[in-house]
């Protein structure tokens, strides 16, 4: 069966304050940037994005099984389940996806909850610190990752 042409774009609870609190953190970019960044980095290399942000972890868990149908891979930034939920990683790693992990503010500088990633070792790509731009990176690595022009 050839590999579908899609990514599934998770955004995890909150991001769907991105540009309306904390700018000096997030910066000013909404959602709905972050999202048209993520479709034109795919829409480059011939990809297409579902997306999905919810503030309610089952629904997340819903999305990324359901890409084991249609999606080659899944970008996502969990956002504070990074660093709480095994739930999560276990959804990511049942799917057996390559998954690229993408935070917008470098977690590795910020407070020590932050440096424990349940997700960090099961992501074949991942991108911090590099504001909203990151999800386009986030999307060529994974895409690479996909096509066999890199192995993460
Ligand atoms: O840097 C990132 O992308 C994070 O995943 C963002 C999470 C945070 O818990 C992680 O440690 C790092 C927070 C997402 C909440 O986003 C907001 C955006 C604007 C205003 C308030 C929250």
């Amino acid at each position: 069966m050839s590999v579908p042409r899609r990514l599934l774009l998770v955004n995890g609870p909150n991001l769907n304050l991105l540009g309306v609190r904390e700018p000096e953190i997030y910066g000013t970019s909404t959602l709905a940037d972050v999202e048209r960044i993520t479709r034109d980095a795919a829409s480059a290399r011939g990809f297409d994005v579902r997306a999905v942000q919810s503030n309610h972890e089952g629904v997340l868990i819903d999305a990324i099984h359901d890409a084991r149908l249609d999606c080659a891979g899944i970008v996502i930034n969990p956002g504070g389940l990074t660093h709480t939920s095994v739930v999560l990683r276990d959804a990511l790693s049942g799917v057996a996806l390559p998954v690229a992990e993408v935070h917008i503010s470098d977690v590795r500088t910020r407070e020590a909850f932050r440096q424990l990633s349940y997700v960090a070792d099961i992501a074949a790509v991942h991108v911090v610190g590099e504001g909203v731009a990151g999800y386009a990176t986030a999307v060529t690595r994974i895409i690479d990752v996909i096509t066999g022009l890199a192995d993460g």
